[in-house]
């Protein structure tokens, strides 16, 4: 181990600040700290590194006075801090000096960096990865959220069923956030209102809660800009500790309405997939809504009085329904607070809020009970209904006598027990609403949201969605951003993705698409030695590496891509070598706790995976890796191993797909449906570049809408047969199989027996394209060259242009 007196005889700037905060923040010295101390110290001078481009940020905000996007979103998944900091700040070198200079093992302090994951899935990736375009591209903007003690579940499988264990992320404190108590929010809860005059009323809530918010910096990436995410978390009020019960001790009692204000924050909602219909979700999304709305209004007067440029200096971007009780808060704090008139305070909030939808499922649309709304929010409902009032007038004077489209307009839900149309709240009270993909914005115009786009077709938009090149070529895949600067000379590319364009030409080079290979090839190495540690299975690091990962969802269709291993095997088996390369089948992804048809897909392929991999027959051939736990660190680490893209959702489903994105960008080929997000990635990457497969949108519509009998499938492909009988009776037999099977051959809902035949075909391509490994990289570095559009950067372009008007504040360079 180097001395620490030779440390000090040449200090480096960055050894200097290492020791000054192991020293002073955790009050030890090299020769006694813990690998945690070093951690903590270290994330704590790489943010010093940063916070000189913060204050510089907010001081040329302050001056500018300028437009800003609010970005309310109930999750975020921002991923590991450190390694994204190191590159953004330009102290990865240095500080790696620094450590080994120490005797510290850079990659044992860097692993302790944990990744606060705080989403579920693909919308939470998203608002990370706008979050970090909005800065790199001086876009002044807030991102706010929730700071959930415990953020998305940890996956383990036992006896391949997935169990789910907590997910303490801040147990060790998270170096990365400023909690700042003083910007604390009152928030209410329940009670009642009283009239005060027209359309005023005082809401006299029965519980209040305190909003405690804590920033993390969002850094730009080349340029000065860092902004910040705002994540509440819910403290109790201190007069909701009863001292008196407590003086008597009744300790329980003295406690109890502390924890319970705790638990707004408590947990994230580890679904994505179904409302859960449960008080406390509502508690949290208005909880998030109310603390962001003040200090959206705390900022603005900041610089500015009166309401009148409130609509000029914010626009406030609702990522899905979560925030949309956001419209009515808005509307009680202008109209109750502010005393404003109900025309006035409606027209500023009907400026102010664009509304992003993901989704085309109903059942993940979402609707409150008004019965829970009148007792939780009394004054929301109030409102509600008024503007809902107000709408309905709207709409008969536009179409009278159409009693019909006043019901499919309307907010509330009639027919049973009322409900709130947390979606048409939020296009009533916004000025804009976006699909995220482009098929996705027009089946919203044609179906869920038809009414609407009949009724003000100027307000609805797409906005693609876009991925961050930063976290997912310069964090996640070093080899191939180094590969590609040396080719473009230099990193500016990775702020001006349509300049991979350039590398069109690099696929005609037989020297880089060697490199390419080489590059990819030491990826699945990595890959591989990550699988065996983690799910026990050894993977050939020159086999196709053919990867889904996602959420578990029926309609994303992991069934299918087991039903092709399961054909494969077989082949395999009977010595048929159609369709056969050697393979490593990779899933990753988590299901919601209670999605039980998920979980039994989920269970399946664990079952397949080993039972392939225990046969000596098919090892030389085929894998099947289901990695554990799949979040935001695992992705950096299959992405850019990734040589197939799986995105073989029931085309009209998938609103766009993030995944798909990120694959293309890694030089992974797609084979995919005409869904989401794919359909772009086809008409850019060209045709011969991407294996297409399936029914598009409008087939699937149709097979559905009539008769459907997916048994005839199973009896007249005989591999189907043999795939499905293998599931129920077979070597693949497991809990649930029998269900999963009957359902599959009685409704098969998302027309998986209909499609199967087409994949396994398509799949023969793949392997037939996978042989000749000059074509198959030229087709990769295509992939690539071609797929600059799906850079967040773009996506936050978009916006600007198309909804938000606002323009950056660059704050000038270091
Ligand atoms: C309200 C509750 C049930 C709920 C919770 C989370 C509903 C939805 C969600 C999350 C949805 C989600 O992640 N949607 C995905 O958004 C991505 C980003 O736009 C899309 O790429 C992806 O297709 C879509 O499924």
């Amino acid at each position: 181990m180097t001395q620490v007196s030779h440390v000090r005889a040449t200090p480096t700037e960055i050894e200097f600040e290492l020791l000054g905060n192991l020293a002073r923040a955790r009050g030890t010295t090299v020769e006694s700290a813990s690998a945690q101390d070093l951690y903590q110290a270290l994330a704590l001078t790489v943010r010093d590194h940063l916070i000189d481009r913060y204050i510089r940020t907010t001081k040329a905000h302050y001056e500018a006075n300028p437009r800003f996007v609010y970005y309310l979103s109930a999750e975020y998944m921002l991923g590991r801090q450190l390694g994204q900091n190191l590159l953004y700040s330009g102290t990865a070198d240095v500080a790696r000096s620094a450590l080994e200079a120490l005797g510290v093992d850079p990659a044992e302090v860097a692993a302790l960096d944990v990744e606060p994951g705080l989403g579920n899935g693909g919308l939470g990736r998203l608002a990370a990865c706008l979050l970090d375009a909005l800065a790199t591209s001086d876009i002044p903007a807030v991102g706010y959220g929730i700071r959930y003690d415990f953020g998305i579940f940890k996956q383990e499988f036992r006896g391949g069923a997935q169990a789910e264990r907590p997910d303490d992320w801040a147990y060790y404190g998270n170096p990365w956030e400023f909690r700042a108590p003083d910007d604390q929010q009152h928030i209410g809860f329940y009670g009642s209102t009283e009239p005060a005059g027209g359309n005023r009323a005082v809401w006299t809530p029965g519980e209040t809660v305190l909003g405690e918010p804590s920033h993390m910096l969002v850094p730009g990436y080349g340029t000065g800009t860092v902004n910040i995410i705002r994540l509440w978390r819910a403290r109790s009020a201190p007069e909701s500790f009863d001292l008196s019960q407590f003086g008597a001790g009744r300790y329980g009692e003295a406690v109890e309405a502390m924890v319970r204000s705790g638990t707004i924050s408590a947990v994230l909602y580890p679904d994505d997939s179904t409302e859960l219909g449960r008080e406390l979700r509502l508690k949290q999304q208005y909880f998030l809504v109310a603390c962001s709305l003040r200090d959206i209004i705390r900022r603005y007067r900041l610089r500015n009085d009166g309401w009148d440029a409130f609509a000029d200096k914010v626009v406030i971007q609702l990522n899905d329904t979560h925030p949309v009780i956001a419209i009515p808060e808005l509307m009680r704090i202008l109209v109750d607070e502010e005393g404003l008139a109900w025309e006035q305070a409606w027209s500023i909030t009907r400026r102010v809020f664009a509304y992003t939808c993901h989704t085309l499922l109903p059942e993940a649309l979402e609707t409150w009970p008004v019965g829970l709304l009148r007792r939780l929010l009394p004054r929301h409902l109030e409102i509600i209904y008024l503007i809902n009032h107000v709408f309905l007038q709207e709409v008969a004077a536009l179409y009278p006598g159409d009693a019909d489209r006043l019901r499919r307009l309307s907010i509330i839900e009639e027919g049973g027990e009322q409900r709130v149309r947390m979606a048409h709240l939020a296009v009533v009270g916004s000025f804009a609403v976006n699909g995220v993909a482009a098929l996705h914005s027009r089946l919203l115009t044609e179906t869920t949201l038809r009414a609407f786009a009949e009724m003000m077709p100027r307000q609805f938009h797409n906005v693609t969605n876009g991925i961050s090149p930063r976290r997912f070529l310069l964090v996640a895949n070093p080899g191939l951003t180094r590969l590609i600067s040396a080719r473009l000379g230099g990193t500016d590319w990775l702020r001006d993705l349509d300049r991979l364009a350039e590398l069109e030409a690099a696929a005609g080079d037989p020297d880089f698409r060697a490199r390419w290979r080489a590059v990819k090839r030491r990826n699945r190495q990595d890959l591989a030695a990550h699988a065996l540690s983690e799910a026990g299975v050894s993977l050939d690091p020159d086999a196709l590496c053919d990867v889904m990962i996602k959420r578990f969802h029926e309609y994303k269709r992991q069934l299918l891509r087991v039903l092709h291993v399961i054909v494969l095997y077989h082949r395999i088996k009977r010595g048929d070598l159609t369709g056969v390369v050697r393979r490593s089948v990779v899933f990753g992804g988590k299901a919601a706790p209670g999605y039980h048809a998920a979980k039994r897909v989920m269970l399946l392929a664990n079952t397949v995976a080993e039972v392939v991999n225990a046969d000596p027959d098919v090892a030389p051939y085929l894998k099947v890796a289901f990695l554990p736990d799949y979040n935001v660190t695992r992705a950096e680490l299959i992405i850019p191993a990734a040589d197939l893209s799986e995105q073989i959702s029931l085309a009209g489903k998938e609103a766009s797909g993030t995944s798909n994105m990120k694959l293309a960008l890694n030089g992974a080929l797609t084979i995919g449906t005409l869904d989401g997000a794919n359909v772009e990635i086809r008409d850019r990457v060209g045709a011969d570049n991407f294996f297409l497969f399936g029914m598009d949108a409008t087939e699937a519509a149709a097979l559905r809408a009539g008769p459907y009998n997916p048994r005839t499938y199973y009896e007249l492909d005989e591999e189907l047969r043999a795939a499905i009988d293998a599931v129920v009776g077979g070597p693949f037999a497991c809990e649930g199989a029998d269900l999963l099977v009957g359902e599959l051959l009685t409704r098969d809902e998302y027309l998986t027996l209909a499609d199967f035949r087409a994949y396994v075909d398509c799949q023969d391509r793949v392997a037939e394209a996978w042989r000749d490994q000059e074509e198959w990289t030229r087709r990769s570095i295509r992939n690539v060259a071609r797929s600059g559009f799906f850079s967040s950067d773009r996506t936050v372009q978009d916006y600007c242009r198309d909804i938000w008007r606002v323009e950056p504040v660059p704050p000038g360079r270091d």
